[in-house]
């Protein structure tokens, strides 16, 4: 039989705490009555591609209602590990909510909701979210609390019940608005503690944190759950039950830190280009000496999109500073017999630009401005400083990435102080971060000897690039087209290959390697570690010096594996995790210049545009959103479209609508094989909206 599990007296206390909010919107609603908002028609708020966003004043109520869900969500699921006490209640994970709205305006704000494992909540739980932040009154409200009770695990005895602590992370961008709506969310997650839940809530608020690291905190804090239960085995009849307790509690606290999470990065990448300071020692390698200007990568300069990036970058630098300081302090006391000082070379150069000071988040710059519009930041301050320079750019929440570079040149045939500027941009969105991620772990598979054990592909979404998909088929690389939205192709990288390479063209995402492949990573690296081992010991005196110093191939790429899983953030796509990753693998590849892989093919071009209609919701899509269903005759007309002063299809042109799920309005992307007839294509495609959609 089932049970609810969020008892009676705790229902009535949320629904009416609830319905207190309600009165409160309507006798001080804080909008203004004919104020435009951007994502909520007819006042409700629906479960975008990424949680609940829209203008920050309307999302008081939906915060404190995200907040008793999450709260829910870490009180009803459970961790992965097995060796509890048989007489403790099984451990619980943590559950998360994220304050942001990513690459939207400064007055939007968003609800993210973080699962046990750090991934974006689960699907299944949408509909029943979406239910309980719209619900208005209480028989609305008993009905979406049942709704979401159907989705909550279902814990198999009242032991399991008792006991619990659901504990909560709290993180928010730079947004103003972003700290009064934590304190909704917290007030919110609090509501499920007390004495008749038998819960109690513990809120772990880390501040002003990027996305990708609140995910982290969530994700970190299962696993030292896991690891705890994992080493305790042995123990745990002889422990103390309240020193165990406390030992848990201070393992978790140090895991789910900001240092931790910045040490787990830094020390991936520093494992990563280790090979290139002994190679350094010992000349360049033949790549290197191929490309010239190759000793160091020129200094990535960073837009910031004046956001939490900034300060978040900041504080990986100065890790690097200490990591820096402490090795060539060491490297001092060691070699103080013979030198006085020591030289150490960046281990990564980065100019940080835009934060938060400088103006309102996404204003003129941040990844979505640089990638939609495919220029440089206008920020009055920098927008001449990015020309010539190697640049990179993310987004407000800074979990989006793209690379870019303006060359600017004399215009040909003339001189002097008139003469105007050439500029040159070049993009290297998604799409290129995911070529260049998927043939560096593909080499290094093969040379690991695992490339027949480990399957490798990549998932993208329909605003992927022609010439992406196209490159990747004549490559042999296995490409997967999904749904809009991160957890899309997050799921369909997960679903499809054991190491899924996954970013949006927007430059959100990661290489998200299995549990399994792990594993056969780190076998495989014992295993020849022992061999190596066997060898040496076997070896005359004289070759051992010379074998301990030349690193097998294979060795060499299994711990580059090792080093870039230790360099990805393993909950979600990461900006900062993503420049660490390519600065390391272009470093790798003999300081590769950033137009050698901007010319691993061509980009078509490509026109995105934003319709707005009445109501979004009537298209419908199908085929990963390449098509629409819906209203009838829309899909026919595009088709038509793409035939324009054509009389044969042409294979180089695409256009698809879809209703965004951010924002109130219709996206409108084209592809052709020259931009005039993509400027042509979009226009009419845009007028098709509007006469289908009205
Ligand atoms: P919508 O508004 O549903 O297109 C946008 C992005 C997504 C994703 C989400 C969440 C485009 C075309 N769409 O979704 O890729 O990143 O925001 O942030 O860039
Ligand atoms: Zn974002």
């Amino acid at each position: 039989m089932r049970t609810k599990r969020i008892d009676q007296d705790t229902r009535r206390h949320f629904i009416r705490l609830c319905l207190l909010s309600e009165e409160d919107k309507d006798l001080h609603g804080r909008k203004e009555e004919n104020e435009e908002t951007k994502c909520s028609s007819n006042n409700y708020v629906s479960y975008g591609t990424a949680g609940f966003r829209c203008h920050h004043a309307e999302l008081d109520v939906i915060a404190f209602r995200c907040g008793f869900i999450a709260s829910c969500v870490a009180a009803f699921s459970r961790t992965n590990a097995t060796n509890f006490n048989s007489n403790d209640a099984p451990p619980f994970t943590a559950a998360g909510i994220c304050v942001t709205a990513s690459h939207n305006e400064a007055s939007d704000n968003g609800l993210k909701i973080v699962d046990g494992h750090g991934n974006v909540l689960g699907e299944a739980y949408e509909h029943a979210c979406e239910m309980i932040c719209n619900a208005k009154t209480e028989a609305q409200l008993e009905n979406a609390l049942d709704c979401f009770e159907e989705k909550l695990p279902f814990l198999e005895t009242s032991r399991e019940d008792a006991k619990k602590t659901a504990v909560v992370y709290f993180g928010r961008d730079t947004r103003e608005s972003g700290e009064r709506l934590v304190e909704k969310a917290k007030e919110g997650a609090r509501a499920l503690g007390g004495r008749s839940s038998g819960v109690a809530v513990k809120i772990c608020d880390r501040g002003v944190v990027t996305t990708p690291m609140l995910h982290y905190f969530v994700y970190a804090h299962g696993k030292a759950v896991e690891a705890f239960y994992e080493n305790n085995k042995q123990q745990e009849e002889k422990n103390d039950e309240d020193a165990t307790e406390r030992s848990l509690w201070e393992k978790i606290d140090a895991a789910t830190q900001e240092l931790a999470y910045f040490k787990r990065l830094a020390v991936g990448y520093l494992s990563l280009i280790e090979e290139d300071e002994e190679k350094k020692k010992k000349g360049k390698n033949v790549v290197e000496g191929l490309r010239a200007n190759a000793t160091t990568l020129p200094p990535l300069h960073i837009d910031c999109a004046n956001g939490v990036g900034f300060v978040a970058f900041e504080k990986l630098m100065a890790l690097f500073d200490v990591i820096r300081e402490n090795s060539s302090s060491s490297e001092n006391s060691r070699r103080s017999a013979t030198t006085t000082t020591t030289t150490t070379t960046k281990e990564i150069a980065l100019v940080l630009k835009n934060g938060p000071n400088d103006g309102p988040v996404n204003l003129n710059c941040g990844s979505d401005f640089v990638q939609k519009n495919q220029r440089a930041p206008e920020t009055p301050s920098t927008r001449l400083s990015f020309v010539n320079q190697r640049c990179a750019s993310v987004d407000g929440d800074c979990d989006r990435l793209v690379y870019f570079s303006i060359e600017e040149g004399e215009e040909e045939g003339k001189e002097g102080e008139n003469s105007s500027k050439k500029q040159n941009f070049m993009l290297c969105d998604g799409d290129k971060l995911s070529i260049l991620i998927a043939f560096f772990l593909i080499e290094q598979l093969f040379l690991a000897g695992l490339a027949h054990k480990i399957s490798l592909g990549i998932a993208h979404t329909a605003y992927s690039n022609g010439a992406f998909t196209k490159f990747c088929e004549k490559n042999g690389v296995e490409t997967v087209c999904a749904k809009t939205g991160v957890k899309n192709v997050h799921k369909a990288a997960e679903e499809h290959f054991d190491i899924g390479v996954y970013f949006e063209s927007n430059g959100h995402g990661t290489a998200l390697f299995s549990d399994e492949s792990v594993k056969v990573i780190e076998k495989e690296l014992v295993d020849e570690l022992t061999r190596m081992s066997v060898e040496q010991h076997l070896r005359k005196e004289e070759e051992k010096h010379i074998q301990s110093v030349i690193l097998t191939t294979k060795l060499k790429a299994l711990l580059t594996l090792k080093a870039t899983i230790q360099t990805i953030n393993p909950a979600i796509g990461d900006a900062i995790s993503s420049v660490l990753l390519i600065e390391g693998i272009l470093r790798k590849k003999g300081n590769m210049p950033f137009q050698e892989w901007h010319a691993m093919y061509r980009d078509l071009p490509t026109k995105q545009t934003k319709v707005k209609v009445r109501d979004r919701t009537v298209i419908e899509c199908f085929d990963s959103e390449r098509k629409c269903l819906k209203p009838e005759g829309l899909q026919q007309r595009i088709d038509e479209i793409l035939l324009l002063d054509s009389c044969v299809k042409n294979n180089n042109r695409r256009a698809f609508v879809r209703p965004s799920g951010t924002e109130d309005i219709v996206r409108v992307y084209v592809e052709a094989s020259d931009a005039e007839t993509c400027e042509k294509i979009s226009t009419k495609v845009e007028e098709a909206v509007i006469e289908f959609c009205n």
